[in-house]
């Protein structure tokens, strides 16, 4: 007779330990959406140290290998399917970087988890986890816990919390994760690791989720009950609206003269595209997008008018000033969208939200239309058919025109004039332009870049722009690239992924090159160096702080930082940890190797000194404010006179009630 578990009597068992189960459990879960299915939990990323060494880390070893599962058996007797693919990674927020970079290519129907040792080790993944969360993007993290017996308190690399025995650090992933629990009995896993997997696959619910791990549970034995390791389905859900919120958004949209969407990243998770297309295509409602919903629209669709607030292009802003329904569909309506509450400056605006979460449809003070994307759209779009909406051709006239003026303007800023000098960040950008395709995949988060993207990029296809602007996180970028690499594994031709960075986050965080070597995977990467944080630097100039502590150079006499450059070489940096380096001067020779990175088999990085803009065309200007709060009281004019007109841009902020 086989032994019947104490969790479910009568139920047959397999004896493993905590983590070989939960290894076990992990591979036999799949998503399913539209007909499609897939492992939900498709590799799992790690460093290791005591706390997961022996757990996880040896059911890892039974259970996979390699990174398309090679090697092991499924670590509980089963075939190929159930492996568990194993990924090295270098520093425990890059894997959780690299793991949301998967994700979002995966549609958030596939993500990875995370392992780590106890202590530095989980408390590394704080901002990842932030990261992911902010971004509604699906990771499950396993950081490895003490005792839960606590035999010899502290164990090496534990915090004791003197007036608290049940603390650890890893409670530091609670207001960061979407869920959280500590294992701390074998059983406990059974209703934690199911609730994890809901969550995970909630399109409204999901982010960071943390199963806390004690290191002597996940060694510990348990008969666990069969059923723990059948396959199950989470079905992703499209929720449908509710027929009230329905019907008063047809009014909304039926009595508007001067509507305009504003696309978030909503859409693309929803993959709402092709019925965001459709709903343009009968109403003629013009379609401003935030960072993570630019591509929402190709941008030479005649209703794309481009990025929205403080990073948008005119078109989009002088829309938004004049609008009398904005219709928000997935957006967080952060501030660099509303430009900190001063764009939706018509004092006879309202705003529609289409979102799956109550939460983000009820801000702004909005009509709510809560649903999928997809589903709320096409209900608006059918609701809407019979009743003939269009909007007035006048309307369609002025931001056609408008659009096309804006365009003029990404002309000039691209412009290479003389191909001998050193490109602008505008030229580089210029020069990819030329050179990219649909396939291509852009990958940014900090620095002047995103502003400069979100103003500039002629987005070509619907997953081509990849700027994480939710916690604009430096670092994200490279790990990231390593995750949309592995997402986009398998499609032929290989989709060419960039990294482009500043010198800045190249420093903050380059240890995944490591990576991409390790796992050859053709991560192409663009440094720009221009010896310091520029964009704060500008942004010090603006509210009256000079760019202090902005620049990297050498101390002066009076030991401030205005001498020399510092020495760094980053081009030999990232060619000393694997990578090719292909340096350019100038604008012919950057045009050059961004095509030669553009058809590397294997990690590339172009290395390029950029040129402030003086004599050429630099970025526009931004459209609109973002309200970055000003010394009330300082000695120095500059800020003085910075505050002044601080107060002149509050004086203008609405709230809209
Ligand atoms: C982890 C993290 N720390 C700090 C910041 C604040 N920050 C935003 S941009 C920036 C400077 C980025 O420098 P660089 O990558 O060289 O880009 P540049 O501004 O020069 O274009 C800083 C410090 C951030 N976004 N992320
Ligand atoms: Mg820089």
């Amino acid at each position: 007779m086989s032994p019947t578990s104490p969790a479910n009597p009568g139920c047959p068992t397999r004896r493993l330990t905590t983590a070989q189960a939960l290894v076990a459990f992990l591979a036999r879960q799949y998503t399913e959406r539209d007909g499609r299915r897939q492992r939900l939990i498709s590799a799992t990323w790690g460093i290791f140290g005591h706390g997961n060494v022996a757990g996880i880390g040896q059911a890892l070893m039974e259970a996979g290998g390699g990174r398309s599962g090679g090697g092991g058996n499924g670590g509980a007797g089963n075939g190929a399917a159930h492996r568990m693919p194993y990924l090295q990674g270098r520093n425990e927020q890059a894997m959780v970087h690299a793991a949301v970079g998967y994700a979002r290519q995966s549609g958030r129907l596939s993500a990875h988890a995370v392992t780590t040792s106890i202590g530095p080790g989980a408390t590394n993944l704080v901002t990842g986890a932030a990261l992911a969360t902010i971004n509604r993007l699906p990771v499950l993290l396993l950081p490895g816990d003490t005792f839960a017996t606590r035999p010899a308190d502290p164990v090496l690399q534990q915090l004791e919390v003197e007036y608290a025995g049940d603390v650890s650090v890893n409670d530091c992933l609670r207001p960061v994760s979407r869920y959280f629990d500590r294992i701390t009995r074998p059983e406990a896993l059974i209703p934690a690791a199911l609730q994890a997997m809901r969550v995970l696959a909630d399109p409204a619910g999901t982010g960071a989720v943390t199963l806390a791990l004690p290191q002597d549970v996940q060694a510990e034995a348990y008969d666990w009950p069969e059923e723990f390791f059948a396959e199950r389905d989470w079905h992703v859900r499209r929720p449908a609206p509710d027929t009230h919120e329905l019907e008063a958004a047809v009014r909304a949209v039926r009595s508007a003269r001067r509507p305009l969407i504003v696309a978030g990243g909503g859409i693309r998770h929803s993959a709402a595209e092709e019925t965001l297309a459709a709903f343009t295509a009968a109403t003629r409602i013009p379609v401003a997008s935030t960072q993570a919903g630019k591509g929402a629209l190709r941008h030479d669709h005649p209703a794309d008018v481009g990025g929205i607030g403080h990073t948008g292009t005119a078109t989009a802003d002088e829309l938004a000033r004049t609008a009398d329904l904005v219709i928000g569909i997935g957006t967080r309506f952060s501030d660099f969208t509303t430009a900190s509450g001063t764009l939706f400056a018509n004092p006879a605006v309202r705003v529609l939200h289409l979102n799956i979460t109550g939460f983000d449809a009820h801000k702004l003070a909005a009509l709510p239309l809560v649903a999928d994307a997809r589903a709320g759209l096409e209900a608006l779009t059918a609701a809407l058919a019979g009743r003939g909406y269009r909007v007035d051709p006048a309307y369609e006239t002025e931001y056609t025109g408008a659009k096309e003026a804006w365009e003029e303007r990404v002309e000039a800023s691209f412009a290479t004039p003389d191909p001998t000098a050193r490109p602008t960040q505008t030229q580089v950008l210029g020069l990819l332009d030329a050179l990219v395709t649909e396939d291509d995949i852009l990958i940014n988060a900090a620095g002047s870049l995103p502003g400069d993207l979100h103003k500039l990029w002629r987005t070509r296809s619907r997953d081509q722009y990849h700027v994480e602007y939710g916690y604009s996180c430096m670092g994200y970028e490279i790990p990231a690239a390593i995750g949309v690499l592995l997402a986009a594994e398998g499609r032929t031709p290989r989709r060419p992924v960039w990294a482009l960075v500043g010198d800045g986050t190249y420093l903050m965080n380059p240890t995944e090159i490591v990576t991409a070597v390790q796992e050859n995977l053709p991560l192409k990467l663009v440094v720009l160096q221009n010896h310091g944080y520029a964009s704060i630097g500008g942004l010090s100039e603006s509210v009256g702080a000079e760019r202090f502590g902005t620049a990297y150079r050498h101390r002066d006499a009076d030991g401030g930082f205005t001498g020399p450059p510092l020495p760094v070489d980053l081009a030999a940096n990232a060619a000393s940890l694997g990578m090719r380096v292909l340096r350019a001067t100038t604008v012919d020779d950057l045009r050059t190797a961004l095509s030669e990175a553009r058809d590397a088999g294997g990690p590339t990085c172009v290395y390029v000194e950029t040129e402030t803009p003086d004599t050429v065309s630099g970025p526009p200007p931004a459209q609109a404010w973002w309200d970055v709060p000003v010394a009330e009281t300082a000695s120095r004019p500059a800020a003085v006179k910075a505050r002044e007109e601080y107060d002149r841009q509050v004086a203008a902020r609405r709230r809209h009630l």
